[in-house]
């Protein structure tokens, strides 16, 4: 099964939205971001903004009918500044004119006058003047003081991740349109539809039933339109409820790299202690996220980085701490892996120190550790690990053996180039961790010519959910792909929509399909019995055809869909489902969060150029637990996908503020992201199938977020190619790990 949007993509007839026929009288917006990082409002002064020719009226707090704050976990999110800034770029006015280019220049001649306020830009000052987001956060299990005691080897330390940008090729935006009785349609480029509508609401002062989200697809979301969407749908709506005319903000890459969330970057405290085999017996770790000037969704991603802060490892003895630090940045929000990878990161360097402190390699501490079905984790869930399974597949398909012996002997007779290697095994846990959000709906119609239109909370943003919402329908009524169209989501036919994300999309709409196909399809063989003067167990439908026991008769689908309806039959049905079994409870940071897990290791191979400290990617080879793959094809895409976007987050992409708060790398020239010369020069993907039951669709287990993580093996095999040339070097644990820093790592006294 291809995806089904591969056709209109390569012919660019694909709709996004900005290829959304305007209608006339369509104006245009423009936000005006605070210039400084935190000050006390003194002056806005709006006029000679407002006297440009074109400009229809500019809107600030002071528009707003209902409540001027968006905040979707903590109500701390104004939607414009009032009387202070807390970040640069924060929304303060919102210019609408008859064109883009006025909206552009008319922001430009505002003027905000502000008294300073202190910058904060370090996550660790903040905390050390409690600064904090919300309430610091401890999962525990074990005792590790007294695992410590019993320890040969105890090695501590400190690791870093820096954050990182979506870079979803269609940037933020939002069309709102007036309609009937004060009503609002938006089309919004949002992977959470509900959300949008929900603040929106609170906004404008309106119930939730007058404003329909529109949603066809986005050109990539990566996290970075989990929550981030609204804001722009809420500032042309406003300014639609005001004027009844429809507007629109598409923003510019610059606007959009200088105005948006992007992924948390942490610095963090490990201490990780061994026995003399090697096994983990006791880790502590403090994790301290830059949330930036609000929560946005940074306690979520905190907490996912306490669940995965022991990787794919079994540690008996746990302490992980976690603290939400409020500075003067953009806030910061949900990416790809949503604070799994930064947790993850961590306990991969406490266990390359100690490697490189017992001089021995990684990934003898790695293997020994990896977890066995029915290790609990640190926060009470048994697994059903197939993290050994993967490694030992890896293996055997790749022999690794032969590697480490060609990059010894490359290693021995190269100075100025060497190469590294290193292994990263995965574990992440699929459902949200918000318990309530792990549920979905579906709305299936069959119409009277045969043909059937699915509609889901599913938001298509390139990773081929749609594709794989139609192939349920297909499947669970047999019928060929072709009768199937999957229309855009929209919260008129789909209401209270969790957003897609967290990996769980196909998962729980797809059920939510499936729930709703079948019942349609217990009606239709119900009533074909009824024709064919049948029992209707012994009635199937195979190919479009209706079968008795194994005897095709000669009842086809079309005929039976058209007789059903001349009956009236329900031919439409919405489906919803909730994931069973998944708890959790905050008060003791226990419970069963995850509906399964997936698994998978990397291999990873570079080469590193000690003269200059650039470096090549020879081999990423994975063995990747899919479950059942219900679609190869997409599911080896996300896997690609996901190994360079978390290899340019660990290697290239280098977010830099400046100590006022500005953000210096805020266009694609100095900030540089993966190309195609820069990707692993091999991708190799094993397709492991892995047995157990689970609770996903079809068994087809979740694929979005997981490789990314596979990229953090290509920082430690650089590390590693590092070692190799200088083993005295002072490298610390800092990601991205960019020509410069391999370069001073190499060199530096
Ligand atoms: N979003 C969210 C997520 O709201 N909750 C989650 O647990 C999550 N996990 C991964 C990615 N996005
Ligand atoms: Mo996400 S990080 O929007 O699954």
């Amino acid at each position: 099964m291809h995806n089904i949007d591969s056709y209109s993509h390569l012919r660019g007839e694909s709709i996004y939205l900005d290829d959304i026929p305007e209608l006339s009288g369509t104006l245009y917006g423009a936000a005006f971001g605070s210039n400084v990082a935190h000050g006390k409002i003194t002056n806005l002064d709006l006029e000679a903004a407002q006297n440009l020719p074109g400009v229809v009226r500019i809107f600030t707090y002071k528009d707003i009918p209902g409540e001027n704050q968006i905040g979707g976990i903590v109500p701390d999110e104004p939607l414009f500044a009032e009387d202070k800034v807390d970040f640069e770029g924060m929304p303060v006015a919102f210019v609408v004119a008859e064109s883009k280019k006025i909206a552009q220049k008319a922001v430009k001649l505002i003027k905000l006058s502000t008294e300073p306020l202190e910058i904060i830009t370090c996550p660790r000052k903040a905390k050390e003047i409690g600064s904090l987001i919300v309430p610091p956060r401890t999962f525990k299990t074990g005792n590790t003081e007294d695992a410590f005691r019993k320890c040969k080897y105890i090695f501590e330390g400190i690791a870093e991740t820096n954050g990182q940008e979506h870079l979803y090729i269609e940037t933020q935006g939002a069309y709102s349109i007036p309609a009937e009785n004060n009503s609002i349609k938006v089309y919004s480029s949002t992977q959470g539809p509900t959300a949008v509508q929900r603040h929106m609401a609170a906004v404008l002062g309106i119930p939730m039933h007058r404003i329909e989200v529109d949603v066809t697809r986005l050109g990539g979301g990566f996290g970075g339109k989990e929550d981030q969407a609204t804001v722009w749908a809420i500032l042309c709506a406003l300014a639609t409820h005001h004027l009844k005319r429809p507007v629109k903000y598409s923003l510019d890459r610059m606007e959009d790299m200088r105005m948006s969330g992007k992924r948390n970057p942490y610095t963090s405290d490990y201490k990780i202690g061994l026995d003399e085999n090697l096994k983990i017996l006791s880790y502590e770790v403090s994790f301290y996220q830059n949330a930036g000037a609000t929560a946005d969704l940074s306690p979520a991603v905190l907490e996912r980085s306490l669940f995965h802060c022991t990787n794919a490892y079994y540690v008996p003895n746990v302490v992980a701490t976690a603290y939400s630090c409020r500075t003067n940045l953009i806030p910061n929000t949900a990416f790809r892996g949503f604070g799994g990878p930064q947790g993850m990161f961590v306990i991969e360097s406490a266990i390359a120190k100690a490697a490189e402190e017992l001089g021995v390699n990684a990934w003898e501490i790695q293997r020994v550790n990896l977890l066995k079905t029915n290790d609990e984790m640190v926060y009470g869930q048994k697994v059903v690990s197939e993290a050994i399974s993967c490694w030992d597949k890896l293996d055997e398909e790749f022999d690794p053996q032969n590697i480490h012996n060609d990059v010894a002997i490359f290693n021995a007779s190269n100075h100025l180039f060497k190469k590294g290697i290193s292994y990263m095994p995965i574990c992440f846990g699929i459902s949200f961790t918000k318990i309530l959000m792990n549920q979905a709906r579906a709305l299936v119609h069959i119409y009277m010519d045969g043909s059937i239109n699915v509609t889901t909370g599913a938001i298509e943003m390139g990773q081929g959910v749609n594709t794989k919402m139609l192939q349920v329908a297909a499947k669970t009524f047999s019928v060929n792909a072709g009768k199937i169209k999957v229309s855009s989501t929209n919260t008129y036919k789909i209401a209270n929509t969790s957003p897609s994300a967290a990996s769980a999309t196909a998962d729980l709409n797809g059920r939510a399909v499936q729930v709703a196909c079948e019942a349609i399809l217990t009606r239709l063989k119900t009533f074909a019995a009824k024709l064919l003067s049948e029992n209707e167990n012994r009635i199937s439908i195979r190919d479009e055809v209706v079968y008795v026991k194994d005897s095709m008769t000669d009842l086809k689908w079309n005929d039976l869909i058209i007789q059903a309806y001349l009956q009236r039959i329900n031919l439409s049905e919405h489906g919803h489902y909730a994931t069973p079994v998944v708890n959790f409870d905050p008060s003791i940071e226990k419970g069963h969060p995850f509906a399964y897990h997936v698994f998978g290791t990397a291999l990873t191979v570079v080469k590193l150029d000690c003269l200059r400290g650039t470096y090549e990617i020879e081999a990423v080879k994975v063995v990747h637990d899919f479950g059942t793959s219900m679609n190869t094809i997409i599911d080896k895409g996300q896997i690609e996908g996901g190994i360079v976007q978390g290899i340019g987050w660990m290697t290239m992409e280098e977010i830099v503020y400046d100590n006022n708060g500005k953000l210096r790398s805020n266009a694609l020239s100095t900030y540089k992201v993966p190309d195609i010369y820069s990707a692993p020069k091999l991708i190799d993907i094993v397709f492991y199938k892995s047995e157990a039951e689970n609770l996903a669709i079809f068994n087809s287990k979740a694929v979005g977020e997981p490789p990314l993580m596979y990229g953090i093996g290509t920082y430690f095999a650089l590390r590693n190619a590092v070692k190799a040339f200088n083993p005295e070097s002072k490298i610390g644990f800092s990601s991205p790990l960019t020509p410069e820093k391999a370069l001073l790592g190499l060199y530096k006294k």
